[in-house]
């Protein structure tokens, strides 16, 4: 364990903040990071003080002008060497994130291998920043769109992807010729100084200025809601909760500052009759207890038809079983469910089961910490099955821990409703094999969520497509597809090259 610290360059004692070449000297509280899954400490982070977000700030302002004027194929060639530089690297970030943040070490290695993605991605997207041409309703005169690089965007990341978020942001926002300013979740902050040692070496040996990739450590009583007010930061990338987003939104708005949120999630997978039981389960059973269901796109509701319910409800409780037997320490590959992140997370799970029960659910397997009795910290939980229904208040919140909820459904307009009927609005899915339902699910009257899936489960999305979600979700896309575009201002240019001057919509203006 020792040794992957090393190597990743943490020491005892680290600071805070980065701008990606060199490490300042900070002064802020010291923040001790605990390992979820034995409450043991890792390594301690000096944090940053406002002075030090002051001196990244103004260099990251200053290398942006720089920045954006380096090709971008050549800032995807930086990009490219990152990727390098992660592959390198993956055995011991993923265990470092399986660590610090308690994901098993398979989705500690899978985080990373989504770092190394969005990297190959970035890289072809530097060659396409592509706007369109348009036909001028004018004679001799040509429109086109730009895409221009934007300024500084700030990342707020959450502790259940402490990496992988980043890169989706950052590595998007370099190519289109914009510089980052990164907080991490204070929960974890080690990962994030390890991928900032990583990229420290590319950056230093290609000569890359100081101040494309930033990183500030600090809690929010030093950086929270000034740093979102921060008028010299054009774009927020946010992930966390609702509650957060929301509030931060508001500030940003208020300055006309541009938002990329991703919030809350409360994904429902759908299973029709002619559903292939065994995938359903395989991938319901993913998709609810993997990442100890601390995904925003975790199966939070199965909405099941009827003629199948029983049947469903009696392969997942034999899965559950079998699962129940594989909590434990994430770094042992046997385990498959790792701890909650908090005691603070092991409580919102406890409360929420009271409160289903209250509300008139049925647990139908799990619902209860595991082996706390036997420590003297309680981090980990058996994975719940209820029986619910969709308007409970609880079910309509998103608990981030494993809660499956088991709603019934007859006609598939009534699933679709089910699924639609929750605040968030993140992804979904279906198992059918009727071609009927799923092009209904996917139509518009099916999902209304940002990610609509048939026979694969709501989690596991690749870099490749938009990722993000509506309503309560917050709206944002970032990753894959043309999400590029929101790192970028984007200018409509006409040029006139006829001797005359034709106004549009044929107005004549004679003086
Ligand atoms: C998140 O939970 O914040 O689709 C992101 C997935 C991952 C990303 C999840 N690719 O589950």
């Amino acid at each position: 364990m020792e040794n992957v610290l090393k190597r990743l360059g943490i020491g005892p004692m680290n600071p805070g903040a980065s701008t990606g070449v060199q490490w300042l000297t900070t002064r802020g509280k010291e923040n001790h990071s605990l390992s979820p899954i034995n409450n043991k400490l890792i390594a301690s982070v000096q944090s940053a003080t406002l002075d030090n977000y002051e001196t990244i700030l103004k260099k990251a302002e200053e290398t942006f002008k720089v920045w954006r004027e380096v090709p971008a194929p050549k800032r995807g060639e930086v990009v490219r060497l990152i990727g390098n530089a992660l592959r390198e690297n993956k055995e011991d970030l993923g265990y470092l994130v399986s660590w610090e943040m308690g994901k098993i070490y398979q989705e500690g290695l899978g985080e990373v291998q989504e770092m190394i993605d969005i990297c190959d991605f970035a890289v072809g997207q530097s060659r396409l920043l592509n706007g369109f041409t348009m036909h001028s309703e004018r004679k001799q005169h040509r429109m086109y769109d730009q895409y221009q690089p934007l300024g500084i965007v700030g990342l707020i990341t959450s502790f259940n992807f402490p990496v992988a978020v980043w890169a989706w942001n950052a590595m998007i926002a370099a190519v289109c010729g914009d510089v980052v300013v990164w907080k991490p979740s204070s929960k974890t902050p080690l990962t994030a100084i390890a991928v900032h040692n990583i990229i420290a070496d590319v950056l230093k040996k290609n000569d890359v200025p100081e101040g494309v990739f930033n990183l500030v450590i600090a809690g929010s009583d030093v950086l929270g809601d000034n740093f979102v007010a921060d008028r010299r930061i054009p774009l927020f990338s946010i992930t966390g909760s609702t509650a957060v987003g929301k509030k931060l939104a508001g500030i940003i708005g208020a300055r006309l500052g541009r938002t990329i949120l991703e919030l809350g999630g409360n994904n429902a997978v759908i299973i029709a009759p002619t559903a292939n039981l065994e995938m359903a389960i395989k991938s319901v059973v993913f998709g609810a207890v993997g990442t100890a269901g601390q995904r925003c796109t975790s199966t939070r509701r199965i909405i099941v038809h009827e003629s199948i319910y029983d049947q469903v409800v009696e392969k997942l409780k034999i899965a559950y079983k079998s699962v129940a037997e594989k909590i434990g320490n994430p770094l042992k590959e046997e385990t498959l469910v790792g701890p909650l992140i908090s005691e603070h997370a092991v409580n919102d799970f406890l409360n929420a089961i009271k409160k289903v029960k209250e509300e008139g659910g049925k647990v139908l397997f799990g619902g209860t910490s595991y082996d706390c009795e036997n420590r003297d910290f309680c981090h980990y939980v058996v994975p719940a099955l209820v029986e619910a229904e969709n308007h409970y208040e609880i079910v309509q919140e998103e608990t981030f821990a494993p809660i499956l909820y088991i709603i019934k459904y007859k006609t598939i307009e009534e699933a679709i409703a089910l699924n639609n009927g929750v605040p968030q609005g993140l992804s979904s899915s279906i198992f059918t094999e009727n071609i009927r339902e799923s092009e209904l699910f996917l139509s518009e009257t099916g999902s209304d969520c940002g990610i609509a899936n048939v026979n694969i489960g709501t989690s596991g999305a690749e870099i490749g497509g938009a990722f993000g979600g509506e309503k309560d979700t917050g709206g944002g896309r970032e990753s894959g597809s043309d999400s590029w575009k929101s790192y970028m201002r984007r200018q409509t240019n006409t040029i006139n090259y006829s001797t005359e001057l034709p106004l549009a919509q044929g107005i004549q203006f004679g003086f």
